[in-house]
């Protein structure tokens, strides 16, 4: 998969994404990036990138023509193959669709995604129409710009293409468990102030072992994100350990006030 990011900032998209996950990604050529800065494609000699809205108030725009330019480079750049390519533009914003999951999966699909961070105030309105397909927002809170969104995006596309994860995280990703929060997990050592690691992880019994993480990922999904649990069918047992995780749950809050 071919990443291009259109940014101010080449250099912030180039050094984080050398790390981790999508740093291997990028040795292995399981996907490539390129990234594309709209000052290089300025025509004046200022190399002007910014100007003033229309309507006053405070703070400045991203210009449509470098953005623009910047894009067809990015987008020409890739060769067709077979005589097409699947290629989206996505402008990062607050006011795109919320990111999940599957809008993630759907465009891990892609040979091609083009994204383009703003900076300032945003970008020309009629860009966003005339050039871009989406509009992708990381969630609900204000960062001073596109490129740590991009980020987010090419490293979650990244580990679900085939190739990029190992075997084990590959495994753990397709498991029965998605759609919940994780269980608690432990290492060493054994007790941490009066903290003992659940008896049931020492036990050796791998069923009882796999039950007790079901109902914790349950019961912990129940507690902080109920709207995850509303939104998946749980199967016959699962009902059952979460019947189970809210009973332990009851005693051991008795004598802990908060009856509602
Ligand atoms: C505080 C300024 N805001 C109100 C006047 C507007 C605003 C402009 C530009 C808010 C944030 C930004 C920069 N943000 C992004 O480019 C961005 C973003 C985000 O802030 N939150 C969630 N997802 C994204 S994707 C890109």
């Amino acid at each position: 998969m071919q990443f291009d990011v259109v940014s101010l900032f080449p250099d912030m998209i180039n050094a984080a994404a050398g790390y981790g996950v999508t740093g291997r990604a990028l040795e292995r050529g399981i996907v490539k990036l390129s990234v594309w800065n709209p000052r290089d494609y300025t025509q004046d000699r200022h190399k002007t990138v910014d100007d003033r809205p229309y309507g006053g108030g405070p703070g400045m725009l991203m210009k449509y023509q470098p953005l623009h330019d910047a894009v067809i480079d990015a987008v020409q750049t890739l060769k067709p193959i077979a005589g097409k390519t699947d290629t989206k533009v996505v402008y990062l914003s607050p006011q795109g669709k919320p990111l999940t999951q599957a809008l993630l999966m759907d465009a891990s699909r892609l040979t091609q995604l083009v994204l383009v961070a703003g900076r300032y105030e945003g970008v020309d309105e009629r860009f966003i129409c005339l050039d871009c397909d989406e509009e992708w927002s990381i969630g609900d809170y204000v960062i001073s710009g596109g490129e740590l969104a991009a980020l987010v995006v090419i490293d979650a596309i990244t580990r679900l293409l085939p190739g990029t994860l190992g075997d084990e995280e590959s495994a753990q990703q397709d498991s029965h468990s998605d759609g919940l929060l994780d269980c608690p997990h432990y290492t060493r050592p054994e007790t941490l102030q009066d903290h003992a690691v659940p008896e049931v992880l020492l036990s050796g019994n791998h069923a009882r072992i796999a039950r007790w993480r079901m109902k914790q990922a349950l019961g912990r999904t129940w507690l902080r994100r109920p709207d995850l649990l509303e939104a998946k069918l749980l199967s016959v047992e699962q009902q059952q350990l979460l019947e189970e995780f809210k009973i332990e749950f009851d005693i051991k809050r008795c004598g802990h006030e908060q009856h509602n």
